[in-house]
């Protein structure tokens, strides 16, 4: 076999709690962010389909559990929804969902599958967004007793932990770029929730090692190569300031102990450094993982700003680049963003080179595509596509691999058509079709050729 990938590879999908658990009457879970921003502002939403819209893995936890067995899968990463566990997000624990969780892990491990489970992915409890969100100290209190809380529940048998998915986007989405709740647009307090999303990462490390449960603790970061245009110095430098703020300004906590010189200097001299506290940075320093999660779906590209900057106006990230669209680019055909394999093989190379060699994973990585039922024949979507998609960036996955870099498996971004914040079903990214009418569920192509990858642990 060609492509043979190291024994005990980890082959799997993820999804996330409020993107597949659905509306559970009468086990109702707190409000999220999402459910009220959806109330305020349905027309926000494609199609005006809101959270409560799922695959229902409240109630069909069994029967996708069985998929993933036949999908071959040995590992599924999930989240845990902090606000149905503690509908309040500090007060009484929710008995159905501490039934319901560990149904899911205890079927998971029945059927030889290992959880991967993840702390925050994007679901803030409405209440604590109401108390400051991600700006709020006793936010990233209230969130290291929920984790302590998830560790002494599942931590005898969940073995790989992740306490946050992705933590920029709700950085960039709530505070910068107006795609996630409370839509504001300011960089000082995107600054501030991103700071104190570092320091929640780190009180949760710390209560794990405090409580020395078995397994390991991780993060999964959404890792974009910033391509500059040009090697002129004008672009790389833009390049370099993309990396410090949108990849950087989370790597480096959680590798190192520490955040880059060169990104709290720069953050200085525009005056948009959050207040620390005596005892952060030993708090950083105490967040390194062990297990580092690597979403990855496209790179970004970027070039010196063309124009001169307007000072009178607040500042932005882009004072500092633009963005630049490469000019016969690979793109998604389906979605409208790049596909650039090779993209995959970078990131494990800086890891390797510049960040001693860390454990970490693909955790996510897939391919979104809109109105997906034009390739549906004799009843199953024929999605050649994604098997292209994904052979593509194995083969430069297995080169890093063979490079050195210790990257233990590869999970798609899905195991089954879901919603997905604004976007809700748009862009469907599945091995598994769902049928939001009628919850039927039918394995596409890809799921079948991802089955047998598994099982022969490679491709040719
Ligand atoms: C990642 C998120 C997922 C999922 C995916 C696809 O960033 O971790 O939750 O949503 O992106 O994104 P979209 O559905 O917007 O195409």
């Amino acid at each position: 076999m060609k492509y043979q990938f190291p024994e005990a590879f980890w082959w799997g999908s993820a999804s996330s709690a409020l993107q597949t658990e659905g509306e559970s009457q009468p086990d109702a879970r707190g409000e999220t962010t999402w459910d009220r921003w959806y109330q305020q502002q349905p027309t926000r939403f494609h199609q005006q389909v809101g959270p409560q819209d799922t695959s229902t893995f409240y109630q069909h936890w069994r029967e996708d559990i069985a998929l993933l067995k036949q999908l071959n899968h040995n590992s599924f990463r999930t989240s845990i929804s902090w606000s149905r566990l503690i509908p309040d997000g500090t007060g009484e624990v929710n008995p159905q969902a501490v039934a319901f969780y560990n149904n899911v892990i205890d079927e998971l491990l029945a059927q030889g599958i290992k959880p991967f489970i993840t702390l925050f992915h994007f679901d803030m409890p409405l209440v604590m967004q109401q108390q400051g969100g991600w700006e709020s100290r006793a936010v990233v209190e209230a969130f290291s007793r929920y984790a302590r809380l998830c560790f002494e529940l599942f931590g005898d048998r969940v073995l790989h932990w992740f306490t946050f998915n992705e933590p920029i986007v709700p950085v960039e989405g709530g505070y910068l770029y107006d795609f996630h709740y409370p839509n504001v647009v300011d960089f000082k307090r995107a600054a501030t929730a991103a700071y104190h999303t570092v320091l929640a990462h780190a009180q949760a490390v710390r209560a794990f090692r405090a409580g020395q449960y078995p397994g390991e603790i991780g993060i999964v970061l959404n890792l974009t190569p910033s391509y500059p245009r040009s090697q002129h110095p004008a672009d790389v430098k833009a390049a370099h300031h993309a990396d410090l703020l949108f990849n950087r300004s989370f790597l480096d906590p959680v590798l190192r102990g520490e955040y880059p010189a060169d990104l709290v200097a720069l953050l200085q001299s525009y005056d948009q450094l959050p207040a620390c506290q005596p005892g952060d940075a030993e708090l950083i320093a105490d967040g390194k993982i062990d297990l580092l999660g690597i979403n990855y779906y496209q790179p970004r590209r970027v070039k010196c700003r063309d124009s001169a900057v307007n000072l009178q106006s607040p500042f932005m990230p882009e004072w500092l680049f633009d963005n630049y669209e490469m000019p016969g680019r690979k793109m998604n055909p389906y979605r409208g963003w790049e596909i650039y394999e090779p993209g995959i093989y970078d990131i494990l190379t800086n890891l390797r080179v510049n960040y001693d060699n860390p454990r970490c994973f693909i955790s996510e990585n897939g391919m979104g595509v809109e109105n997906e039922q034009r390739f549906n024949q004799n009843g199953q979507i024929n999605d050649q596509y994604r098997i292209e998609f994904v052979t593509g960036h194995l083969k430069w996955l297995h080169k890093g691999i063979s490079e050195g870099s210790q990257c233990l498996g590869y999970h798609m971004w899905t195991f089954i058509d879901n919603w997905s914040w604004c976007n809700a079903y748009k862009n469907r990214y599945g091995f598994v079709q769902l049928d939001l009418a009628t919850q039927q569920r039918t394995v596409k192509k890809s799921g079948e050729w991802f089955a047998r990858t598994a099982v022969d642990n490679g491709f040719n």
